[in-house]
Order: C-alpha cells, then sequence, then structure tokens
C-alpha cells in the first residue's frame, strides 16, 4: 500500500488529495493539511479512483489510425511540420493547448510555439473560460493577478455570487462558505443569476436577472456608492434594463454598501459574454469605488474553472500574452528573447482560439497541434468546427483518451500521460501552487506532455533549448523566467522557488505565490457602457438558450462520462423550462424535444424547472458525439465574442423549441458496442463492461436489430404485448443483446439486466422475466440518484420522509444523503419543499 500526496485534476478550487494503491486499486481522500479544501472533496473529487482504469484509454501512437513506434510518430509529425512552414511559413502553424495542462507542459508548448516556431498561434480552451477576467484585471491593475483568496470569503460580511454556481462547480469552496454563514449568521450571500440554481440554496437574495444584463446591475452599484457622478443608471433604470424589481435591486446595493467587507465572486455567466470584459470591470470598478479591496475580506474574485488555468496564465498560454506575465511591448519582447536565447521569438499577438478555427476553416492555417482539450465539442459553432478539422491538411492530437469527437479528425495521435501518472505543478484560483504527483504506473506508451513537445521540438531543430529530463528543470526555469530582470514591475515572482532542488521541488507543500494588497487599491477604474447580449429573438428562435455545468460531469466527459457513479445523478442531455412555456408547448416532463438554431439542432429530455424563468432554456454543455446523437449544445451556439478578450457568449443563443414524439422509445443493452442506423436517437450510460444505451426514433428498429442478431447466428427471444416489445439475443447459453421497447422509455430493472449478462439466468422464469425487463424477485427501484458519494435514490428519500425526516439533516441521520460532500443538500431540500 502506497499513499501520495496530489492534486484533484477537476476544478480550479485545487483541492489536496490523498491517492492510496492498495491490491492494484486506487482510493482517494482529501488531504487535512491542503489549505485549499482542508480535507473535504467533492463528488468527483472522490470518484477519482474510479477513472484511473485503462478503458478506452490511448496507449500507442498513431498516424492515420495505425499504431506506430513514437520514433515514426514524432519523425512524421516533425517533417510535415516543418514542410508547412518551409512552404507557408510559422504562422500556418497552431496549438491549440488547455488549461488542463501541467504548468511545465504549458511552459513547454508556448515556448516552442512562440519562441522556436515563431509565432504567437498558441491559444488555450482557456479562452473559452477566463479570458474576459483576465482582460478585467488587466485593465484595472495593469497586469493579471487575483487580488484574493479562499480566506477572504470566511473574512466578510457580504458574498456576491455573480454568474456561479458554486454549488455544482466550485463545490468545496461553496462548502466553505456555508460553514462561514453557518459560523457567522450576520454574514449575507446574494447570488446573480437567471435561473435558480443549487447555490441558491444559501442566499439571501437571489436576483433572477435578465440574461446578459449585469453589467446595468454593477454600473447602477457604482452610481449609488459615487452619489456625485451624473447617474444615467438610476434603480428604476437598472430594474428595467435587469428584468427586476426596483426593491430587490435597491435592497442589494443597500447591503452592497452598508457591507464594511464584500467579497464578489465570478464566473462563467460574467466571463462568457460578447462584453465580458467590461462586465468584469464593472465589478472591479464598484470594489475599488467603495474601498472594498487591498484588504481581508474584500475583492472582485474571479474563480478559475479549470484545475491550471491559472498556470496557464503564469506561462503565457494566451496567444496574446508572452511568458511570465510579460507583453508584446519591446522591453518585453527583448527580455524573454534573451532569456531563451532566441532570434525567433514572434513579435505579434498569434489568433485567438474562435478566430483559430476560422483560420483553420480559411485555409490559412494549414496545421494545428490540439493538447489537452476538446474543441470539437467545446468550441462554439460546432459543425464549422468540425469542418474546419476535417479539411485541415495536419491535425495532430495528444490526449489519453483514443475517441473523442476531436481525436477523430487526428491524422496523428500521440497517448499522454493522466492525472496520477504524471509530474508537475497546477496553480488554484487563488494563486496557490501544488504538486500532481504520479503514483500509478506509465501505461502503454504514453508520454508526458512536455516529453512529446520537446522531442517535436528536437526534430524541428531547437533541441537545445528543449533539452530537459526531468518537469523539475522545466519548473525551475519557469521560476526563473518570473524573477528574471523584475525589480517589481511585475508581481507574479516565483524567484522564491527558482533554486529548489529536485527533492525539495518533489516534496513541495502547497505555495500561494505573494501579491502585494495594498497595490490593488490604486487600481483604476474603467468607464462600462452596459450592452445587451448579441442573441436577438425573433418568431422563428424566440427562447435565450443559456448552457452550463451539471453537477457530476466533468467537461466533454472524456473521463467522467465512463463512471457509473458520476451518471446517476443525470444521465441524459436535459432542457430545464419554465412550467409556463411547458404548458404553451404541450410539452410533458421527460418529454423529448428538439432545439434548434440557424446553425444546428440537438435534442434532450424536458425538465420542468420552477427556478428557470419565462423565455429562457438551460442545457448543460456536456453530452457530444461520443455519448449521444445530437446531444451538442456548441452545435447550436453562435462564435460571437468579446472584442477584447475573444470570448465568446456561450451563455445565450437565440433558439426554438419543438416538443418531439418518438414512434418508439426503448433501451439497448449489448455486450460490444453497436453501430446504430442514422434514424435513431441514442444516448449512452455508463455501466461496467457492458453497453447500455437510451434510444429513440420514429422509423422501427426491431427489424434492424432482428436481422443483426441473425446474422450473428445468435438465438432470439421475442416478446410483443400492445405497444411494448423487446428481444433477447443468445450465443452459446450467454445474453448477448437486450432490447426492450414502449411509447416510452420502459420502467426496465436495471440491475437484474446488467446481473445478466454477467452471470445469465438459467431458469426459464428469470429468462421470462428478464425478456419483460423485470426482475422476478421484489425490487425497489431507486429512481434518480440524488446523492452521488451514498448512491441514496429519490425513492428512498421521498420513502424516509414519508417516514418522518423533515430535514436535510434528518435525511442525512437515517440515509447519509448528504452528509459527505455536501452536494446534494440543495435538492434534498427541493424535495422537502414540495412535499404535500
Ligand atoms: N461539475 C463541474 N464543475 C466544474 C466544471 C465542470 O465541467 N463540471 N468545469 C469547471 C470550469 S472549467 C468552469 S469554467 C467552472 C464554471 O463554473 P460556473 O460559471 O459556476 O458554471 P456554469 O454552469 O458554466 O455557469 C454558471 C451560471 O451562470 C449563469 N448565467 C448564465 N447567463 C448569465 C447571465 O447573463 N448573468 C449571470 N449573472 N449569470 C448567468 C448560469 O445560469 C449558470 O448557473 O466550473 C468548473 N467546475
Ligand atoms: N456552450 C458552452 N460551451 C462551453 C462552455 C459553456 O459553459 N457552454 N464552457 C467553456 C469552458 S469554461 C471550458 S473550460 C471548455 C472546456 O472544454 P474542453 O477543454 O474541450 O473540455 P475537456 O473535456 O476538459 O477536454 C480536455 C481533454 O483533454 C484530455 N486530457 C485529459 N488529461 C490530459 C492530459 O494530461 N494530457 C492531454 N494531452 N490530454 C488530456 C481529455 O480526455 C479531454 O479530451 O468548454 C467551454 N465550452
Ligand atoms: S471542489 Fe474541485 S478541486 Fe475540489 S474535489 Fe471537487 S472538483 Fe476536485
Ligand atoms: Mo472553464
Amino acid at each position: 500500500m502506497t499513499e501520495t500526496r496530489t492534486t484533484c485534476p477537476y476544478c480550479g478550487v485545487g483541492c489536496g488529495v490523498i491517492a492510496r494503491v492498495e491490491n492494484g486499486g486506487v482510493s482517494v481522500r482529501g488531504d487535512d493539511s491542503h489549505p485549499a479544501n482542508f480535507g473535504r472533496l467533492c463528488v468527483k473529487g472522490s470518484a477519482l479512483g474510479e477513472t484511473t482504469g485503462l478503458t478506452g484509454r490511448l496507449l500507442h501512437p498513431e498516424v492515420d489510425d495505425q499504431p506506430v513506434s513514437w520514433d515514426q510518430a514524432l519523425d512524421r509529425a516533425g517533417e510535415r511540420l516543418r514542410e508547412i512552414i518551409d512552404q507557408y511559413g510559422p504562422q500556418a502553424v497552431a496549438f491549440y493547448a488547455s488549461g488542463q495542462l501541467l504548468t511545465e507542459d504549458y511552459y513547454a508548448a508556448n515556448k516552442l510555439m512562440k519562441g522556436f516556431i515563431g509565432a504567437a498561434n498558441i491559444d488555450t480552451n482557456s479562452r473559452l473560460c477566463m479570458s474576459s477576467a483576465v482582460v478585467g484585471y488587466k485593465r484595472a491593475f495593469g497586469e493579471d493577478v487575483v487580488p484574493c483568496s479562499y480566506e477572504d470569503i470566511e473574512k466578510t460580511d457580504l458574498v456576491v455570487l455573480v454568474g456561479s454556481n458554486a454549488a455544482w462547480t466550485h463545490p468545496v469552496l461553496y462548502q466553505r462558505l456555508v460553514q462561514a454563514r453557518a459560523a457567522n449568521p450576520a454574514l449575507k450571500v446574494v447570488v446573480i443569476d437567471p435561473r435558480r440554481t443549487a447555490t441558491c440554496d444559501i442566499a439571501d437574495l437571489h436576483l433572477a436577472l435578465t440574461p446578459g444584463s449585469d453589467a446595468g446591475l454593477f454600473v447602477g452599484l457604482l452610481d449609488t456608492i459615487e452619489p456625485g457622478r451624473a447617474s444615467d443608471w438610476p434603480t428604476e433604470r437598472v430594474a428595467d434594463f435587469c428584468g427586476l424589481l426596483p426593491d430587490e435591486v435597491a435592497t442589494f446595493y443597500a447591503w452592497f454598501t452598508a457591507a464594511p467587507r464584500a467579497v464578489t465572486l465570478y464566473t462563467m455567466g460574467i466571463n462568457q459574454s460578447a462584453s465580458g470584459s467590461d462586465k468584469c470591470n464593472a465589478i472591479i470598478n464598484v470594489h475599488l469605488a467603495s474601498g472594498k479591496i487591498g484588504r481581508e475580506g474584500c475583492g472582485p474574485f474571479s474563480l478559475t474553472g479549470q484545475p491550471n488555468a491559472m498556470g496557464g496564465r503564469e506561462v503565457g498560454g494566451l496567444a496574446n500574452q508572452l511568458a511570465a506575465h510579460m507583453n508584446f511591448t519591446p522591453d518585453d519582447l527583448s527580455r524573454v528573447a534573451r532569456f531563451w536565447g532566441t532570434g525567433r521569438l514572434a513579435q505579434t499577438p498569434g489568433l485567438m482560439a474562435v478566430e483559430l478555427f476560422e483560420a483553420i476553416a480559411r485555409g490559412d492555417v494549414k496545421a494545428v497541434w490540439i493538447m489537452g482539450t476538446n474543441p470539437a465539442v467545446s468550441l462554439p459553432d460546432s459543425h464549422a468546427v468540425c469542418q474546419a478539422l476535417a479539411a485541415c491538411p495536419l491535425v495532430i492530437v495528444s490526449e489519453v483518451m483514443r475517441d473523442t469527437d476531436t481525436s477523430r479528425f487526428a491524422h496523428i495521435r500521440f497517448p499522454a500521460l493522466g492525472w496520477g501518472e504524471k509530474d508537475g505543478t497546477v496553480t488554484n484560483s487563488e494563486r496557490r501552487i501544488s504538486r500532481q504527483r504520479a503514483f500509478l504506473p506509465v501505461p502503454g506508451e504514453a508520454k508526458p506532455d512536455w516529453w512529446i513537445i520537446a522531442r517535436i521540438a528536437e526534430r524541428l531543430g531547437h533541441g537545445a533549448a528543449f533539452a530537459w529530463d526531468h518537469p523539475h528543470a522545466i519548473f525551475s526555469e519557469h521560476a526563473a523566467l518570473t524573477a528574471f530582470e523584475n525589480q517589481g514591475e511585475r508581481m507574479l515572482n516565483l524567484g522564491a522557488l527558482a533554486q529548489l532542488t529536485r527533492e525539495e521541488w518533489d516534496g513541495l507543500t502547497p505555495w500561494q505565490w505573494p501579491v502585494n494588497r495594498e497595490a490593488f487599491t490604486r487600481g483604476r477604474q474603467l468607464p462600462v457602457n452596459p450592452q445587451p447580449h448579441g442573441a436577438t429573438g425573433s418568431v422563428l428562435y424566440p427562447f435565450t438558450l443559456n448552457s452550463g455545468r451539471i453537477r457530476d460531469q466533468w467537461h466533454t466527459m472524456t473521463r467522467t462520462g465512463y463512471v457509473p457513479r458520476l451518471m446517476q445523478h443525470s444521465d441524459e442531455p436535459t432542457v430545464d423550462i419554465s412550467p409556463q412555456d411547458a404548458a404553451r408547448l404541450g410539452l410533458q416532463e421527460g418529454q423529448l424535444a428538439r432545439i434548434s438554431a440557424p446553425r444546428g439542432v440537438m435534442v434532450a429530455r424536458a425538465r420542468i424547472n420552477e427556478g428557470q424563468r419565462v423565455g429562457q432554456l438551460f442545457v448543460p454543455m456536456h453530452w457530444n458525439s461520443c455519448f449521444s446523437r445530437q446531444g451538442k449544445v456548441n452545435a447550436l451556439v453562435e462564435g460571437r465574442c468579446d472584442p477584447h478578450s475573444g470570448q465568446p457568449e456561450s451563455k445565450q443563443t437565440a433558439v426554438r423549441l419543438m416538443p418531439w414524439q418518438p414512434a418508439w422509445q426503448g433501451e439497448l443493452w449489448s455486450r460490444e458496442e453497436m453501430t446504430l442506423p442514422m434514424f435513431v436517437h441514442w444516448w449512452r450510460k455508463a455501466v461496467t463492461g457492458v453497453s447500455r444505451l437510451t434510444l429513440a426514433g420514429d422509423k422501427p428498429l426491431l427489424e434492424w436489430l432482428l436481422a443483426h442478431c441473425t446474422g450473428q447466428g445468435w438465438q432470439l427471444q421475442i416478446a410483443q404485448t400492445g405497444e411494448r416489445s423487446s428481444l433477447l439475443a443468445w450465443h452459446q447459453g450467454a445474453l448477448m443483446l437486450g432490447f426492450w421497447q414502449g411509447t416510452q422509455v420502459p420502467a426496465l430493472a436495471h440491475g437484474f439486466i446488467e446481473a445478466a449478462f454477467h452471470t445469465a439466468p438459467v431458469e426459464l422464469a428469470e429468462r421470462h422475466a428478464l425478456l419483460n425487463g423485470q426482475s422476478p424477485g421484489e425490487r425497489v427501484e431507486q429512481g434518480r440518484i440524488i446523492c452521488s458519494c451514498f448512491s441514496v435514490g429519490e425513492n428512498a428519500i421521498r420513502e424516509a420522509i414519508a417516514g418522518g425526516c423533515d430535514s436535510a439533516a434528518a435525511l442525512g441521520a437515517k440515509l447519509r444523503c448528504g452528509t459527505n460532500c455536501g452536494s446534494c443538500v440543495p435538492e434534498l431540500k427541493a424535495i422537502l419543499s414540495v412535499r404535500v
């Protein structure tokens, strides 16, 4: 048994994790000594052990879908890149990297592209995430520095969460807030979000404002703080612009001005906007004007989403930055070029994510190397992105998984080491650098991302500048660059870590890089002119479509989508709609709906939600072509971007919704994954060792399946009663396939079906029950899983409530639900509140 201290690879909270390897299995627990989480983990973090299996992993380099040796793959990539550079120049090459790379990987990629290939066409998925926050900080403070720490939310009087569903997206930080509020009843919480989210559970005030209208709210607040200003935005105008009641607005303003200290936490509801940078500055402005900055318990705190978005900002992962918080100014350019010893440093900013894929589509960029991100899913206008990739002469993908929406377009695939296998550092939302440590053996031929980059650098003739033998060497170089000719001009200075020996670096404990808090009080206020969002509705497209995260999935699901426990809470693309809109459209709870925009269409299951405003819809961002047919929201989203940050307006799209009543719906379980005909809609569910799909269609599938099974020589068992039919296929006593269909998805005994694939029932009665999808024994279905930590289903919760449990605490005492990570407590309360 070995135990290793490392860091969670999911969200920007950056929790410390202790991973234990025992009898080949991996289990994790929170690290009590880590200052981000003090031992807590959310459900995604606690399920990390379940993601370390090798199913679906990319384990060997591939060229044109064939496994090849590393030398062959690297030679091929090197040759093709060199040909393209020789023929079209360095601007024809681009890297698209990720806030999920380690700092060392990220540094290497940036150094190769900007420093030695000599074009700044390296951008990252962080462009879709916090580039507006970067612009906001830079315009206010002259540098991209986060002025807060997690402790501030424990030492404040008012926490304002804007465009953040932290209860689900930064769960451990949210739990710290829950505790802080319990310890200090005077602490007030305001949530600003067009929909009522789980985060609103602890809100003293929830402002369900018109989508995209936040700048109006904060500009009006600024007018209230500085009444001397010519007030263009009196409370009535704000209320009108934001679709709020004047009283609500006034209450928020009164609380903010009266609170001695206030922290504003903001994330994607602010950043992902065509005027996101201005919104960030509107928030910073009120902190500057009220003096709620530069001291404990105060400040505008942009929470980063990805585990190493901050590390990316430190090494210059964005196309318009240089390394170490330097810019494309003559002094900085000279400094970086001298430090790297290069004469080829890119002199002008490169293409930003959305532009970059447009340039690929136009043919201006002819080679793209994608590492640690899945743009075919996560970029807006994904059909156009897929077309661009399909037409691009050279697509290289560094991945941990073999099959992703993006890797399907790759000419060359490099297998990367994943979490638990690689070594390096990440920086969390509060500027704290922590180590991710390897504790698992190297699978197959996978290699660290930095190693792959360094080998390509060699092949392009720049080996000397990339001759690192270990990530420690890269970290030292990066730290030295932050300190290089830095007399305090740049707050980012990791000089203190530049001389660490390898042993010291190995043992590095979480280290927050210091800032001079005072300096923030001298920040600059930027005038902001509030703009509405750009998703203009019309008769054809009357709804505003919002998109974001669900509690238990991570982004494009490449890791979390295969973990049964993480799919229990929500296992299909859903669309949240208000009861009024649903009634008007004749849409029932659980019914399917087609959502369309000029660019594309998706299919989702309706969830009628009181917390959803009329005219607005919410869809998860996660589903994609590996987990569904037409479940990808970015097929609809336009690439409308903020002009300063280049960040797309992913949160608002004008769409139409039409209920869809398919001729049949059903479930298909099979031993092997199957390629179904195009007329079938399907959603993949996570089950270990079997493929389970939920299906829907207008054309019948049964005949197709019968032909498929007969073709394999399998024995068939068929039942048909009324609108329900089912089919079992057997081969040498083993269950090969099961299909159950009806006008709705039939209620099935899932546990029994799964077990039948592992140990086929021999009794005739059991086989008959299986054909009906029912278990022969008494069996209570769990209903939707609410608490993923302890797998507690809705039915058990309702039973316990009927039996007298009348609070979340009572439910926890009886069923344990909500007693570990706490993320389901808002839902427990919601179930309690609607009981009759
Ligand atoms: N479970 C889970 N957690 C994650 C992630 C994940 O994939 N899954 N990803 C991580 C990453 S990379 C990120 S960036 C963070 C994102 O963390 P969040 O930003 O908290 O997550 P989102 O769900 O994208 O969006 C937050 C909220 O913005 C609201 N919103 C939409 N439009 C507006 C608006 O106009 N104004 C306001 N005020 N609010 C609006 C949405 O209704 C939504 O509730 O989560 C991180 N944590
Ligand atoms: N409509 C809409 N679109 C959005 C958003 C939204 O709210 N709405 N949110 C946006 C935001 S904030 C974000 S951050 C993005 C996220 O979007 P993506 O970055 O595209 O999502 P991930 O699934 O995290 O992609 C990471 C990829 O890297 C792979 N990977 C994991 N570990 C490693 C490794 O060590 N090395 C390498 N080379 N690969 C690895 C994973 O298998 C996965 O394929 O989505 C954005 N898109
Ligand atoms: S809060 Fe974020 S960093 Fe912490 S365990 Fe959960 S996903 Fe991981
Ligand atoms: Mo993000």
